[in-house]
C-alpha cells in the first residue's frame, strides 16, 4: 500500500502469551481455571468479592514477573519510526506495550495497575493488593475494585477508537480470538470505512473471513516481520 498514513492496531491476549501471561480461551487458559461469569462480570463481583479481588491480585502479582516480548517491542518501534499515525488499542490489562516503549496505547478493557473506587468513582494507580480492602487514596472508602471492564460494562475510550477506525487506511488485529464485542466488530467497522484489514494470529479468529489477509503463527515472529515490511517496503 503506497499511501499508507493511518494505522489502527488492535491487540489481544495472544500478543502477551509468549511473555508468559495466560490467554483466556486457550487450553489451560484463564477461563479453564475460573468461570467467566464469576470473575468477569459485575454480578460475579457482587456475589464473590473475595474470589474476584484475589483473582486480579494474583494476575497483578504475576505481571511484575514477566517482560515484553519481540512483538511488543516491534509495535513500539513502529510507533516511533512510522511517518504517519499509529494508534495502539489493546484489550489487554497488562502494561507490556508501555514497558516496551509504546506511548499511545488505549486500554479499552482497563488496566491491572489501576483501581476504581466504588464510592467516589475515581481511579488511582495501583501496584498493591485489593483483597485486603485498602482505603481509596482519594475518598478513603474501602471500596476499590480492579479498574477493568467486565461483561455488560462499557469499554473505555470508545469515541476515540471509533474516530481512529473511521480515518484508518489499515486495521491490524493481533492475537485476539474475535469472541468479544465491541472489539470483535472493529474489523467490519474498518472495512466499511474503506480500510484494508490484516490479521496476525496463531490460528484463524472468529471473524477471520472479514480480513483481506490472515497470517498465522506466533506474534513474536509475525509482528516484527510485518513491522519491518511497513518500515522498509
Ligand atoms: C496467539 C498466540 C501467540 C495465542 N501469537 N497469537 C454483540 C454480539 C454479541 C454479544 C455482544 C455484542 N456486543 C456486546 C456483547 C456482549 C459482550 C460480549 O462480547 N459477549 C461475548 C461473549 C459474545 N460484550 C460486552 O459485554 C462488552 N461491553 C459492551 O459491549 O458494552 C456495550 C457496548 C455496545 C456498543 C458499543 C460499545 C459498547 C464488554 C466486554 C468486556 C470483556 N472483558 C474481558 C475481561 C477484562 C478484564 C480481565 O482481563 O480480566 O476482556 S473478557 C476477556 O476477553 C478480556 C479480553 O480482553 C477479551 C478478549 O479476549 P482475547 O484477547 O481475544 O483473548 P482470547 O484468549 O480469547 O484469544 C487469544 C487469541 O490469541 C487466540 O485467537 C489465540 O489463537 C491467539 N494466540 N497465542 C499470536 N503466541
Amino acid at each position: 500500500m503506497n499511501d499508507l498514513r493511518k494505522i489502527v492496531i488492535l491487540t489481544g491476549a495472544g500478543i502477551s502469551a509468549e511473555s508468559g501471561i495466560d490467554t483466556f480461551r486457550s487450553e489451560g487458559g484463564l477461563w479453564e481455571q475460573h468461570k467467566i461469569e464469576d470473575v468477569a462480570t459485575p454480578e460475579g463481583f457482587a456475589r464473590y468479592p473475595e474470589l474476584v479481588l484475589g483473582f486480579y491480585d494474583m494476575r497483578r502479582e504475576a505481571l511484575a514477573k514477566v517482560e515484553p516480548n519481540a512483538a511488543h517491542y516491534a509495535l513500539a518501534r513502529l510507533e516511533q519510526e512510522f511517518a504517519g499515525d499509529v494508534l495502539l488499542v489493546t484489550q489487554n490489562v497488562d502494561d507490556l506495550h508501555e514497558r516496551a516503549g509504546a506511548r499511545h496505547v488505549l486500554h479499552m478493557h482497563g488496566e491491572l495497575k489501576s483501581a476504581l473506587c466504588g464510592a467516589c468513582e475515581m481511579r488511582s494507580g495501583w501496584n498493591a493488593t485489593l483483597s485486603d480492602r485498602p482505603p481509596c487514596p482519594i475518598c478513603k472508602a474501602p471500596m476499590l475494585r480492579p479498574d477493568v471492564v467486565w461483561f455488560g460494562e462499557m469499554p473505555y475510550q470508545m469515541e476515540r477508537i471509533y474516530a481512529a477506525i473511521r480515518e484508518a487506511d489499515l486495521f491490524v488485529s493481533i492475537g485476539t480470538s474475535g469472541a468479544v464485542y465491541p472489539a470483535a466488530g472493529f474489523v467490519r467497522d474498518a472495512k466499511d470505512c474503506g480500510a484494508a484489514a490484516l490479521e496476525l494470529n496463531l490460528e484463524a479468529s472468529d471473524g477471520s473471513a472479514w480480513f483481506d489477509e490472515s497470517r498465522l503463527g506466533k506474534a513474536s515472529r509475525l509482528v516484527p516481520e510485518w513491522v519491518e515490511q511497513i518500515l522498509r517496503p
